[in-house]
C-alpha cells in the first residue's frame, strides 16, 4: 500500500498552503476561502490551499514583468540547461509524483507515472528546442540587402489546467515557454492543487540551485475569478487553456477582446472506426483502453465507436466480455483497470447522461452505474457503460467526461467518415483496417477533420513529438510536439541594407 503521508511530506504538501508561489516565495492573504483537496479514491480530505485574491494576483505579474526582463536575455541553450535539469528532477520524484496524480485525481497509477513521462519528455524535446527556434532567410529584391525573421518570446504566458491532467499540461506549456524566453503564471484546476504545488516545489528547487531570478514560473491557486484576472490582463500576451469548451469559449472571448493570443485545447467527441478490414483483437484493446482508461476523463478518451455492418454483432459481444473482465477500484492497486472519477458532481453528470441517453432511444448493451460498499465509500467509483446509438442524438454530440460508450453502425466507409466528422468537436480520431484504401482515405483531405488521425492506434495516449489539439469546438490550439513553439514567441522580420544607397522596395523611385 502507498504510504500517502510519506509522500506528501516529500513534495512539500502541508496540511494548509499558500495560495500563490513566485518560486521560492510563497504567500497569499490570510482569512481568505480555501481550496479543499478530496481524494475520489477514499473521499478522505487530503490537504487545502488558499485561494488567491486579486492583490495576490498583482503581485505574481509584478515579480512576473520583473523576471522577464532578465529571463529574456539568458540564451535560450543556457534556459534549455535548466529545463534540463527540471527534466531530471522529475525522473528523481517520478514515483512520488505519480502516485499523488493518481491519489488526488484518481487515474491508475500506471497512468499518473506516464502522465510524468510525459512532463520527462517534454522537458528532453525543449532541451533540444533550445538549441533551435529557427527562423527562415529571404532573398532580398534589393542588392546588398539581408532579409530574416527571428523569433522573441512573449513575456508573460498564462497556463490554465485541468484536473485530467494536473501536471503533464502545465509542463507541456512551461517546459516551452521557458526555452523560448517567457515567464509562466500557472492556475491549476481547483480540483488538483496539490500536485501542482507540488510541481512548483520541484521547479523552484531547481532554479534556486541555478540563481534563476524570483518569477519565473509562478503558480496561483483559485477558481473562476483568478482564471478571469488572467484572461482580461492586457500583460499577459498569451493564454493557454485546457479544459472545457465552454471555459474555453469565455477565454477566447476574453483574451480576444483585447486582442490578445490564446492557445486552446478544449473537448473531444473521439471515434474509432471499426472497419471490415480490421483487426478486432488490436481494436478491442485500443477501444477499451480508449473508453474507459482515467475513467473517460481524457479529453482524447474514445466515446464513440463507428463500426462497420459485417463486423458489429462480433465486435459488440468482445467488448461486453471485455467489460465484464474490468476490475474498479482503488486506482493505486494494480490490479484495477479503472478509478474513481474527479467528484461527486461528474458521477452526477454520469448518471445524467445516461438518463439522457435512454430518453432518446439508446439501448444500453452494458448497464452503467454508482458502486457502493465500503471500498467505493469516496461514491465517485462509476461502472463503465455502452449504448447502442444514433449519431444525431444531442448527448452523442456532448462531451460527457465519463466512461460511456456509445456504437453505431455503418455500411460504407464516407458514411463512416461523415459520422465520425459530424459532431462539433474535432480533437481525435482513428480507424482500425489493415487495407491502405481505407486508411489513406481516411487520413486524406477529405477523410478525418480532427486535429489527430491514427490508423490502428486508438484515439488517446499521443506522443508528446507531435503538435497536440484539434479543430472545430476543440479550439483550434497546438500544444506540445512539432512546431507548436511558435505559439510562445512573436516573429520579427528584419531587414538590414549593408549598400551605400537607400534603394526602395517596389522599385519606387523617391529622389531629394
Ligand atoms: C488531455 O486529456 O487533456 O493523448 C491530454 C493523450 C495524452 C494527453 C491527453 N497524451 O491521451
Amino acid at each position: 500500500t502507498t504510504d500517502i503521508q510519506s509522500i506528501l511530506n516529500k513534495l512539500g504538501i502541508n496540511a494548509d498552503n499558500a495560495a500563490f508561489s513566485t518560486g521560492s516565495h510563497w504567500g497569499g492573504t490570510a482569512n481568505v476561502k480555501t481550496l479543499e483537496s478530496f481524494s475520489p479514491v477514499n473521499g478522505k480530505r487530503i490537504a487545502s490551499a488558499r485561494v488567491a485574491t486579486s492583490v495576490d494576483y498583482e503581485a505574481v505579474v509584478l515579480q512576473a514583468q520583473a523576471a522577464f526582463t532578465e529571463w529574456r536575455n539568458v540564451p535560450a541553450p543556457k534556459r534549455g540547461e535548466i529545463v534540463r535539469q527540471f527534466g531530471d528532477a522529475l525522473r528523481e520524484n517520478k514515483s512520488d509524483l505519480g502516485a499523488l496524480v493518481s491519489y488526488e485525481m484518481g487515474k491508475s497509477l500506471q497512468e499518473g507515472l506516464g502522465e510524468v513521462q510525459e512532463m520527462i519528455d517534454i522537458c528532453d524535446f525543449a532541451v533540444g528546442l533550445s538549441r533551435q527556434l529557427y527562423g527562415l532567410t529571404m532573398h532580398s529584391e534589393r542588392p546588398n540587402h539581408r532579409m530574416y525573421e527571428q523569433w522573441h518570446p512573449l513575456g508573460i504566458v498564462g497556463i490554465i489546467s485541468a484536473f485530467n491532467f494536473p501536471v503533464a499540461v502545465w509542463s507541456w506549456n512551461a517546459a516551452l515557454a521557458l526555452v523560448c524566453g517567457n515567464v509562466c503564471i500557472w492556475k491549476p484546476s481547483e480540483k488538483t492543487p496539490l500536485t501542482a504545488i507540488a510541481c512548483q516545489h520541484i521547479i523552484a528547487k531547481v532554479f534556486k540551485k541555478n540563481a534563476v531570478t524570483e518569477g519565473v514560473c509562478s503558480l496561483i491557486l483559485g477558481d473562476k475569478e483568478v482564471g478571469e484576472l488572467m484572461t482580461n490582463d492586457g500583460r499577459v500576451p498569451l493564454v493557454s487553456a485546457t479544459g472545457s469548451t465552454r471555459m474555453g469559449k469565455a477565454v477566447a472571448a476574453a483574451v480576444g477582446a483585447r486582442l490578445g493570443k490564446s492557445l486552446l485545447e478544449l473537448g473531444g467527441n473521439n471515434a474509432i472506426i471499426i472497419s471490415e478490414h480490421a483487426d478486432l483483437d488490436m481494436s478491442l484493446i485500443g477501444a477499451v483502453f480508449g473508453a474507459v482508461g482515467t475513467a473517460g476523463q481524457r479529453c482524447t478518451s474514445t466515446r464513440r465507436l463507428i463500426i462497420h455492418e459485417s463486423v458489429y454483432d462480433t465486435f459488440t459481444a468482445k467488448l461486453v466480455n471485455a467489460y465484464g473482465q474490468l476490475r474498479i477500484g482503488d486506482p493505486l492497486d494494480q490490479n484495477n483497470h479503472v478509478g474513481p472519477l474527479i467528484d461527486t458532481d461528474a458521477v452526477a453528470a454520469y448518471l445524467d447522461s445516461i438518463e439522457k441517453c435512454k430518453a432518446e432511444g439508446g439501448r444500453f448493451v452494458v448497464e452503467g452505474g454508482v458502486l457502493s460498499g465500503e471500498a467505493y465509500q469516496s461514491g465517485c467509483y462509476v461502472k463503465p457503460c455502452i449504448a447502442e446509438v444514433k449519431n444525431e442524438f444531442k448527448i452523442v454530440q456532448h462531451e460527457t467526461f465519463a466512461p460511456i460508450l456509445y456504437l453505431i453502425k455503418y455500411k460504407t466507409l464516407d458514411e463512416a467518415i461523415a459520422l465520425q466528422n459530424g459532431v462539433p468537436q474535432g480533437l481525435s480520431s482513428a480507424i482500425m483496417t489493415l487495407n491502405l484504401r481505407e486508411a489513406e482515405q481516411f487520413l486524406s483531405a477529405s477523410g478525418s477533420d480532427c486535429g489527430i488521425a491514427n490508423v490502428n492506434i486508438g484515439t488517446s495516449g499521443a506522443e508528446i513529438g507531435g503538435a497536440f489539439g484539434g479543430e472545430k469546438e476543440t479550439g483550434g490550439g497546438r500544444e506540445s510536439g512539432s512546431d507548436a513553439w511558435k505559439a510562445y514567441m512573436r516573429r520579427q522580420t528584419n531587414t538590414v541594407n549593408y549598400s551605400n544607397t537607400l534603394p526602395l522596395a517596389q522599385g519606387i523611385k523617391f529622389d531629394l
